[in-house]
This record gives C-alpha cells, sequence and structure tokens, in this order.
C-alpha cells in the first residue's frame, strides 16, 4: 500500500464543518458525510487513463485519483450488470440477495438494502440512470431510471409517477443533467444526501453522440497479444460467443454500424429499431459520419486476419467515442461539487458494474471470471480521507458496509461485505482479507459463457465451470497474467492446487453458498 494521509477534514463517520455561528466565528458543526456514487456499465480499467495509458483519456475521473485513492485490486463478486447491482445494494453475494442473472430474476425490493438504511438514518436517497433489476427502485426519495438497457439516443425513462416518458437528448448527458437537477433544486439541503448516478454508457453496442463520433479516426490500435489465443486446456473459454473476430458474435452492422440495405446483418433489425429512435438531425449527422465508412467496408470487404483487426479498431474508436461523453459529464458532477462548496462534504466514488474485453482472449462482453472481466474500476475520494493507492483486495460487495459505516450506521451482521472506510482513512489493517469468492450463473444465455465459482488470491486463482461441464483451472496470476496455462492436475503445482480447494471451501461455507459447495463434488 502505498498511502499518504490527507491534511484536511476529519473522517470516520461524520465530517468537521465549519459553519459561521451568531457571533460571525466559524464554529465547527459534526454533519455526516454525504455520498455521490457514479457506476457505470461496461467500463474497464484498461481504458482509464488513471489505471491504463495505453488507449483513453479520461481527465475526469483521473480528478477523482488525483485528489483521492485508486483501488489496484477491486472485483465483482457476479461479472454482469443486475448481479453487480444486486450485491451493491444489499454487500451480499447472489444466493444471498437472490438475483443471480439478468435473465430470469426479478429483484426482491423488500430485503434490505444499503439505501433503506440510510435513509432511516436521516439520509437523502435518489437513484438515476440505468437500474436493471426488474422491480422497480425501493429505499430512495427520488428516482428515475431507464427500463432495462435504456437507449443512447432519446431515451425513456421510467418517474416515481409511473409515466414511461422520452426525453430528447443523448443519454449519457440526460443522466447527468438529472442528477444535477435533483442535487440542485430538489433535494432537502438539511439534510445529507446519497446520490447513485448510474450511466448506460458504455454498455453495447457504443453508440456515440453525434459531436463526438469524429474522434479517434486517426488512431490506429494493435491488437492485444492474446487476441487470437486458442484456448487450450480451457474448454468454457473455447466454448464462449462473444469474438471479435466472429461475425455471429461481434454484428458488423449492430455493434459497428455497417448498416446496407442489400447486406445481411444477424441483428439488423434490433440496429434500425435504435436508428429510429433518432430525431432528423441527430440521424442526418450519423450518416454523415457513417456513410463513408460502410463504402469503404462493402468496397474493401477485409477477410481474415484484416477483417478482425478493422472490426477491433471500429470496436476500440466507438468505446472511446462514447467514453469522451461520460468523462465529460464526469467532469460536471465534479464542478458542481467544487463550486457549491459540496465537495468538502461529499464522498466521491466511481466504479462499474463489472470490467470488460477490449480484445484481450479475442473477445468483447464480460461474464468471465478470467481478470478483465472480473475486475472492476474502482476510485474514490473521501474529504481528508487517504490518496494512492490502495491495493487490498477489495470487492463491490463492499460497498453498502463502507457507506453504512461513513453515514454512522451500525452494519447488519448478514452483510457479507467488509466496510473500505479504514482503509480510506488510510489504516492497514492487518488482518485484511487474502481471498476473494464468485459465482456466475446465467448459462445457457447470450454469448454462453458456462456456470462457474472460483476463489482467488494475489498470486492464484482456482475456477470450476460446471452444469453442462465439469472442468476445474488453476492459474499462477504472477508467472502466467493473462491466464493462458491452466495448471490444475499438474503434479508440480498440487501444493497451491490444495490450498485454493481448502480456500475455496472455506469462503463457501463462510458465504453459505450451498449450490457451491455441492457442485465442488461433481
Ligand atoms: C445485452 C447485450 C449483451 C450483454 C448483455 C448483458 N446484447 O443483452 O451483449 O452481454 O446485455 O449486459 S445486446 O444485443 O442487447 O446489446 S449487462 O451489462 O447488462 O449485464
Ligand atoms: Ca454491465
Amino acid at each position: 500500500m502505498n498511502l499518504k494521509q490527507g491534511t484536511g477534514l476529519a473522517v470516520g463517520g461524520l465530517a468537521t464543518v465549519l459553519l459561521t455561528g451568531c457571533g460571525g466565528r466559524p464554529e465547527p458543526v459534526m454533519r455526516p458525510m454525504n455520498i455521490l456514487y457514479i457506476m457505470t456499465d461496461d467500463h474497464t480499467s484498461q481504458m482509464m487513463s488513471c489505471y491504463d495509458r495505453r488507449y483513453a483519456s479520461t481527465p475526469n475521473l483521473d480528478r477523482i485519483v488525483a485528489e483521492g485513492v485508486r483501488f489496484t485490486n477491486s472485483y465483482v463478486a457476479n461479472s454482469l450488470s443486475g448481479p453487480s447491482r444486486a450485491c451493491m445494494l444489499t454487500g451480499k453475494h447472489s444466493h444471498k440477495n437472490g438475483f443471480y442473472d439478468n435473465t430470469t430474476c426479478v429483484f426482491d425490493g423488500s430485503q434490505q438494502t444499503f439505501p433503506k438504511l440510510l435513509q432511516a438514518a436521516g439520509y437523502e436517497t435518489a437513484v438515476v440512470g440505468k437500474w436493471h433489476l426488474e422491480s422497480l427502485p425501493t429505499g430512495f426519495d427520488h428516482w428515475e431510471v431507464v427500463p432495462g438497457q435504456g437507449d443512447y439516443y432519446n431515451p425513456l425513462f421510467i418517474t416515481q409517477a409511473g409515466d414511461t416518458l422520452r426525453n430528447e437528448g443523448y443519454i449519457t448527458n440526460l443522466i447527468t443533467d438529472k442528477s444535477l437537477h435533483w442535487l440542485k433544486e430538489e433535494r432537502d439541503p438539511s439534510k445529507p444526501f446519497c446520490l447513485l448516478v448510474h450511466h448506460k454508457a458504455q454498455h453495447r453496442n457504443w453508440m456515440a453522440d453525434t459531436c463526438n463520433l469524429a474522434l479517434y479516426e486517426d488512431r490506429t490500435f494493435e491488437l492485444p497479444e492474446t487476441f487470437f489465443d486458442a484456448y487450450e486446456g480451457r474448454p468454457a473459454a473455447a466454448a464462449q460467443e462473444m469474438s471479435i473476430a466472429s461475425d455471429h458474435d461481434m454484428d458488423p452492422v449492430y455493434d459497428l454500424k455497417m448498416l446496407r440495405n442489400d447486406k445481411p446483418g444477424r441483428l439488423k433489425a434490433p440496429y434500425e429499431h435504435l436508428l429510429s429512435r433518432m430525431n432528423p438531425d441527430q440521424r442526418t449527422a450519423w450518416d454523415r459520419f457513417y456513410e463513408p465508412l460502410i463504402e469503404e467496408f462493402y468496397r474493401t470487404n477485409p477477410q481474415g486476419r484484416a477483417r478482425a483487426e478493422w472490426k477491433y479498431n471500429r470496436y476500440m474508436r466507438d468505446y472511446l467515442k462514447t467514453l469522451k461523453s461520460l468523462d465529460d459529464n464526469v467532469g460536471r458532477l465534479l464542478d458542481y461539487l467544487d463550486e457549491s462548496g459540496l465537495a468538502e462534504t461529499t464522498l466521491v466514488v466511481y466504479t462499474s458494474d463489472q470490467g470488460f474485453y477490449m480484445g484481450e482472449h479475442g473477445w468483447f462482453d464480460k461474464r468471465f471470471m478470467y481478470e478483465e472481466s472480473y475486475r472492476t474500476p474502482l476510485v474514490m475520494r473521501l474529504p481528508g480521507g487517504a490518496r494512492g493507492d490502495i491495493d487490498q483486495m477489495v470487492q463491490n460487495i463492499d460497498y453498502a458496509p463502507t457507506f453504512l459505516e461513513l453515514a454512522g450506521v451500525a452494519i447488519p451482521e448478514d452483510i457479507q461485505g467488509v466496510s473500505l472506510l479504514p482503509l480510506l482513512r488510510g489504516e492497514e489493517p492487518a488482518d485484511w482479507r487474502r481471498s476473494l469468492y464468485y459465482h456466475f450463473y446465467e448459462y445457457p444465455a447470450e454469448h454462453m459463457v458456462k456456470r462457474h465459482y472460483g476463489v482467488s488470491t494475489d498470486r492464484w486463482k482456482l475456477i470450476h465451470f460446471y452444469n453442462d461441464i465439469n472442468h476445474w483451472e488453476l492459474y499462477d496470476l504472477q508467472a502466467d497474467p493473462h491466464e493462458l496455462h491452466n495448471l490444475y492436475s499438474d503434479p508440480a503445482f498440487a501444493a497451491p492446487q490444495r490450498e485454493m480447494l481448502e480456500e475455496l471451501v472455506r469462503l463457501q461455507r463462510q458465504y453459505d453458498d450451498t449450490l457451491g459447495l455441492r457442485m465442488n463434488d461433481l
């Protein structure tokens, strides 16, 4: 850990705020910290310049780190949107909060969540943007959410009054406009607030705002070294359907916008539907930008490696253009905190619902417990708190207890995560956890990533794929950071294999994952 203790306000559940007393003299008053939680969708740390300088420039996201902390070992418990959101709200693994996958589950909104507990403790709570839990939000004084995945252009929003209304504009701007409006005009300023800003960006199919379409066209990106992974010794990795090179998995029309009436496309109709949402000005700007690219694509008709490279480059560019809006809009929120003085009493959190593949192993999408999608970016800025890197292993079930402790609320015993507040204060707890548990359930489903669970430490990772397969994998993350060499059953690694199996069972018992325990003995 490389931390500098902050010099500002006291932290420990309460912030010291200097308010002017009767005699005009400043008097210290204890006020609970506000919480601004910004969560994006499918934004991965490879595409965030404070984590990785190869591709993206994200000056506003980097601002949070410059005045706060960067978690270098931040992970999710189940790498998929709805499940991640449920883990975050409850502080519990999927088998305890009941939301296992995006396709069959409805979030039980009557259960305990951190916004409800904050509300009971006198906070005003709000959520704006992507919700994706099928039932409507509970535990919020104010909410306005998009149905399902939401649309990039002129999206629908469900209001608290029960209306579903079309809003003119680009979704990342609209979510920020609504969040700022609540902060400035609607909330009760006598109460501390907890605002969750949940963006749709960077979700598929990466449709940028028209003003950013021209960006990044002069950049060419080299394929990642694992792009042509042959998945030797990894049958579940071989069976997925999230390959950039495959036109079945990454559709040139839907994903890369190469729509032409006389050309086929598996996802042509859904893409035409997305275009039909645009107003005439948006559509004109869109077509003006994409038409020459479409012409050239069908004229040159790249094949084989050239086609894969072309697809990868279009994917990277579209992702980066979409990211520009996200970074700009995070900047708008940070500016408002600065201008209003709220920055001094507000914890700022930026994270994503999971990581994402940017061509590693040849993939887009997520789901696997392999590093790129198991990790998620996590940066925080706590006034008076620590600065620098926090290297301890943390997971999205830790956010709920962190916010509760910050608010001075007792953490219920059934919460499975651990408060990150000691780390945010710059402490080095001697007994911090050394391993994390993961369980992914959505199969059979889109992208065909098989069910699996596993345990990871700073050095080793053990994964068990089950259901229509019974396959174990063991990786030495130090020697093999790209997870290409499955060491399971290799006698040379019998000792770490045994230790990781023991650790797996220990965590399954601790978290009471009875399904996982049963599947160990397949
Ligand atoms: C959609 C996407 C998938 C994506 C899932 C889950 N397909 O179904 O590519 O994996 O969402 O993503 S799309 O054709 O609708 O774009 S999640 O982040 O919401 O879990
Ligand atoms: Ca997601």
